[in-house]
């Protein structure tokens, strides 16, 4: 059965942007109930063990540069069946590809800056959210 929990991160080029307030309520409308939520900055090394999956891919060096070079907001997100409908609602990795009206061909710029994060699974919902709020009150 799926899941009701996923985690996302606005990551540092719409932070910096000044799209924080607009891909919030583009959460909120999508349905998804925020039960957690911080601004915070990840050191390069916190970037590298969150995306340590990618470890070998020719990007990880600079998805790490990226995710570590400025605030972004991370947050636990709460609706039946979250993984999958935030997925559909932020879009195809590559914003070239993400169908119009998701977060991600509003955003992002860029595959490697692209925006947005959101879990691909629900162990992985499970293991991103305690990397971020391990011992945090949820609501
Ligand atoms: P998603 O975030 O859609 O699940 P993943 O898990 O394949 O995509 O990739 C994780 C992150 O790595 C992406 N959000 C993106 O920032 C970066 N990334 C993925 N593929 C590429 C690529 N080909 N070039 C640069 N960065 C990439």
């Amino acid at each position: 059965m799926a899941g009701n929990r996923t985690f996302t991160m606005i990551k540092p080029d719409a932070v910096k942007a000044g799209h924080i307030g607009a891909i919030l309520n583009k959460i909120n409308q999508g349905g998804f109930r925020i039960v957690a939520m911080k601004l915070t900055q990840l050191s390069r090394e916190k970037a590298g063990e969150f995306y340590a999956v990618h470890k070998e891919r020719p990007f990880y060096k600079d998805l790490v540069d990226f995710m570590s070079s400025g605030p972004i907001v991370a947050a636990i997100l709460e609706k039946d069946n979250a993984v999958a409908d935030f997925r559909e609602l932020i879009g195809a990795t590559n914003p070239a590809d993400a169908k119009p009206g998701t977060i991600r061909a509003l955003y992002a710029t860029s595959i490697g800056e692209n925006a947005v994060h959101g879990s691909d699974s629900d162990e992985n919902a499970t293991i991103e959210s305690n990397f971020h709020f391990a011992g945090v009150e949820l609501f």
